[in-house]
């Protein structure tokens, strides 16, 4: 496999080895994806119950098939610009989380959608999200559970103090 083949090869050519730091906009802590226009309603639930919780986020529409190159070079900047969890939401095939883990460490949570061209009432994007093959894991939340991906996110983020709010650590009795 030639180096523009591999993985590393890939991601160099997105990101160039050495990053200058003020080529990248400080971002928040969680970044939302979906792969349409049309999912933006049913993520709503998620920015609202990041706001409540004072987590910064932003959403951008990133389709895995349509903008393949803006999602690797979104996922593959996001953990630079400060974002620390990447939620993917889409629909139908929904590749765009296994995409979004392909070019990035953070963790990346799932969400299945429903759709105008839903079959199995979901379970299409339920095992497109799943069913990743090891060694690029992605969390799965509940069809259409925007809301949970978000609470993930914040128990994630409280992993380490990683966000104001963060509940305090359980003190370690020896
Ligand atoms: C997926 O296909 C999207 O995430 C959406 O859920 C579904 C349908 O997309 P549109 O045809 O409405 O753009 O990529």
């Amino acid at each position: 496999m030639s180096q523009a083949e591999s993985k590393e090869g890939l991601l160099a050519e997105v990101v160039p080895a050495v990053l200058p730091v003020e080529d990248f906009e400080r971002g928040p802590l969680v970044g939302i994806l979906i792969g349409s226009e049309s999912d933006r309603d049913r993520l709503q639930p998620a920015i609202d119950e990041l706001n409540e919780r004072g987590i910064s986020n932003e959403l951008n529409v990133l389709s895995a098939h349509r903008n393949p190159q803006e999602v690797a070079e979104y996922s593959s900047r996001a953990a630079v610009r400060g974002v620390r969890v990447i939620i993917a939401a889409a629909g139908m095939s929904a590749a765009l989380p296994g995409a979004v883990a392909a070019n990035t460490d953070l963790p990346v949570i799932g969400v299945p959608l429903t759709s105008s061209k839903t079959v199995a009432g979901g379970l299409d994007a339920i095992l497109s999200i799943v069913q990743m093959p090891p060694g690029v894991p992605v969390a799965c939340v509940s069809l259409d559970g925007a809301r949970n991906a978000a609470i993930l996110a914040a128990k994630i983020l409280a992993q380490g103090g990683g966000y104001p709010d963060a509940p305090p650590r359980p003190q370690v009795v020896t």
